[in-house]
């Protein structure tokens, strides 16, 4: 083990030590170098995880707008879910269509003491018929928090009573937040259902030659509307995005799209995988997070679909958004390169925004996810691999056979050989390591502790992150800037995002008022305490 290495775990007792080691790699110490992930987090650990119910509400339900989704608990868990994360959406129409957008509403049962003892149940279906005469929607989605579970409250038969007592969907999400080990447990009872209940009940046929969904795009700071932007350019229809600014009404027609585009892998691939299952749509792992991944994003669709002239359009809409942003990219990577990263994100971003960076000259050094799976590290290859645990066995896990109407054989094998041969991996994804530098240190569920020392060891020039740990950094005079939220800027996809992006890292590494700040406890000690029970 690395010296560096050794000495942040060092400092742990033997049996968080023999747990945290494992989680830790320096890039390039193994052969291959593997990553424990997706295992409990330890008490007390003060890890940056979620609940099961934020990957199912929050994440991947949330930003779907003409969907009333009641969370079913006590408010305070409805209230972290309201405004918290930054998917846009507004209310549109399309072909006739209308969806509303129901965002900025908060809906909850609002769960007391008294229901706790004598169950819910009455309380929910109250909720429903509320929800229904204030706002008649199409679709109402339930969410389970995690008292739910423990009193028993039989969501999926209120839901069915719901759908037919008024002719909507209705759909119980038995998310509570204990359930699996973090959000990432979410994102499957999520993406579970939407294949279940929703995909491929809708019956709008693309009018373009070319279609796609666009899966793992949530629009956070309006990235999705940029992605969509960008691919109408070129001539190919956006059927639906999984979820961002997107709909109940466009994500039932998504069988009927050409092929399914997988921005974030974590959060749906199971989707991904069940639709090229049960409708033969293969997907492709692109990324529009940087001008490079955008060009060569926009490739791999051209040839994909083996056309010429959308290949040519491809070319064209490159180098018209290049023409815009080449001479800014210019300038700031002047200005940023040689500086270093650290980047701790949630199952995605820590790689997808690794090659943005590169692209600016700025070299990643530290990099993790707080809920990803030993593939988003090492590739899919290694989900054979995989050990189950009792965590894991706990969250469903379904399968699907072909749809005898709308089951397809895209490609044939000639075709698919012929793309791998251009380097244009199916239904794969390689996952982060392989873009990562030799002696880059990859830490799998951070902690408050490991954040402090890690960067007090490495001195990256900015740290990305999040909310919870994003002031720590700055008030020990190290730049930060939240890589979930972007902290109210973005949009950062696109080639327009690239630019904006290294902007407002620029404007961060100018800004000097870091270096003048000393956090109180450096001056003089503000708490006293062992750590792990042990002195
Ligand atoms: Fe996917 Fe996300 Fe992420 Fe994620 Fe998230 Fe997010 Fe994220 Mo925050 S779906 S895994 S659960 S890219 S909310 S839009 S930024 S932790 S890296």
């Amino acid at each position: 083990m690395s010296a560096m290495k050794d000495e942040v775990l060092e400092k742990y007792n033997a049996r968080v030590y023999k747990n945290r080691k494992e989680h830790v790699v320096t890039v390039g110490e193994n052969n291959p170098d593997t990553v424990k992930a997706n295992t409990r987090a330890i008490p007390g650990i003060i890890t940056q995880r979620g609940c099961c119910f934020a990957g199912c509400k929050g994440v991947v339900l949330g930003p779907l707008k003409d969907a009333v989704i009641i969370v079913h608990g006590p408010i305070g868990c409805a209230f972290y879910t309201w405004g918290t994360r930054r998917h846009k959406a507004y209310a549109d129409e399309r072909d006739g269509e209308k969806a509303e957008c129901y965002l900025e509403y908060c809906f909850s049962t609002d769960m007391q003491e008294s229901d706790i003892v004598f169950g819910g149940e009455k309380k929910l279906k109250q909720a429903i018929t509320e929800a229904m005469e204030l706002f008649n929607p199409i679709a109402i989605f339930i969410c389970s928090t995690c008292p739910i579970g423990l009193i028993g409250d039989d969501v999926q038969a209120i839901a069915k009573w719901g759908e037919e007592e008024y002719q909507i969907k209705c759909i119980g999400f038995s998310c509570e937040g204990y359930k699996g080990v973090s959000q990432s447990a979410g994102h499957h009872i999520a993406n579970n259902q939407l294949i279940r209940y929703i995909i491929g009940t809708g019956d709008r046929e693309p009018k373009e030659k070319y279609s796609i969904n666009l899966l793992g795009e949530y629009n956070i700071g309006g990235d999705g509307w940029e992605v969509e932007k960008l691919l109408k350019r070129c001539g190919i229809e956006v059927v639906s995005i999984f979820t961002g600014a997107s709909s109940y009404r466009d994500i039932k027609n998504s069988h009927l799209a050409d092929l399914n585009l997988v921005q974030c892998h974590r959060s749906i691939n199971y989707v991904a995988d069940m639709m090229k299952d049960k409708y033969g749509i293969d997907w492709i792992k692109i990324n529009f997070v940087g001008t490079e991944a955008c060009k060569e994003s926009l490739r791999a669709i051209g040839e994909y679909f083996e056309d010429d002239e959308l290949k040519a359009r491809i070319e064209a809409v490159i180098l018209d958004e290049m023409s815009n942003v080449a001479e800014e990219l210019v300038y700031l990577k002047n200005k940023l390169k040689g500086k270093t990263a650290a980047l701790y994100v949630g199952g995605s971003r820590s790689h997808h925004y690794q090659n943005l960076l590169s692209e600016f000259g700025i070299s990643t050094i530290l990099a993790g996810y707080e809920f990803a799976h030993r593939d988003d590290y090492e590739g899919r290859e290694v989900i054979p691999d995989i050990k189950p645990d009792a965590d894991s066995k706990n969250i469903e896990s379904i399968t699907v056979e072909p749809d005898p109407k709308f089951y397809k054989v895209r490609l044939t094998e000639e075709q698919r050989t012929a793309l791998l041969e251009k380097g244009i991996l199916l239904n794969e994804y390689h996952g982060m390591i392989r873009d990562m530098e030799e002696g880059a240190v990859i830490c799998d569920d951070l902690n408050h502790f490991e954040t402090e020392e890690f960067l007090r060891i490495l001195k990256p020039d900015i740290f990305f992150s999040g909310i919870k740990d994003k002031f720590v950094a700055q008030k020990n005079g190290m730049l930060s800037r939240q890589l979930h939220s972007y902290d109210y800027s973005g949009p950062y996809a696109g080639f327009g995002g690239a630019a904006r992006f290294g902007k407002d890292v620029l404007m961060g590494l100018s800004t000097p008022a870091w270096s003048y700040i000393r956090a109180p406890w450096r001056n003089v000690p503000c708490l006293e305490g062992t750590l792990g029970g042990e002195k």
